[in-house]
């Protein structure tokens, strides 16, 4: 069993700190889920262009409001507690936490994240090279 806490993962090399987010990565591909498990913040009036093309994710939101852009389509979904997303599609879209305050996320990375990835120009974590190469 795998047991960790969130306000001290916060103070350990699993928080990743970048441009508008902050994420701690309480599961990541070491732990042997499969998936990886992240508590992400989208900093207030953050807006996010993101492209997982080599992840599938599942976002559900505990705080905060904000928005979601599907840009295969153009629809903006509005984003308040409660409200879950999944990117089944690889789906490019834009992210936004309104400027009253972050938005507080439970995020779900498949195939899992390994560690400190942060988003490349073209929106998207870089592929697991290892998974890739056993493949
Ligand atoms: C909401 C969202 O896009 N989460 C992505 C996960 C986070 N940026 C991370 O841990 O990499």
């Amino acid at each position: 069993m795998i047991v960790r806490d969130l306000s001290i993962e916060n103070n350990t090399e699993r928080r990743v700190d970048s441009d508008g987010w902050t994420s701690v990565r309480l599961l990541l591909k070491n732990d042997g889920m499969g998936f990886s498990f992240h508590i992400t913040t989208i900093h207030a009036g953050a807006e996010l262009h993101m492209h997982y093309k080599n992840h599938f994710e599942s976002v559900y939101c505990m705080e905060g409001t904000g928005s979601i852009t599907d840009l295969a389509t153009g629809e903006t979904h509005q984003i308040r507690p409660g409200v879950m997303y999944a990117l089944n599609n690889h789906d490019k879209h834009i992210l936004r936490a309104d400027a009253g305050g972050p938005m507080i996320m439970a995020c779900v990375f498949n195939p899992p994240v390994t560690g400190k990835e942060v988003h490349g120009p073209d929106g998207a974590y870089a592929a697991d090279t290892e998974l890739e190469q056993t493949a």
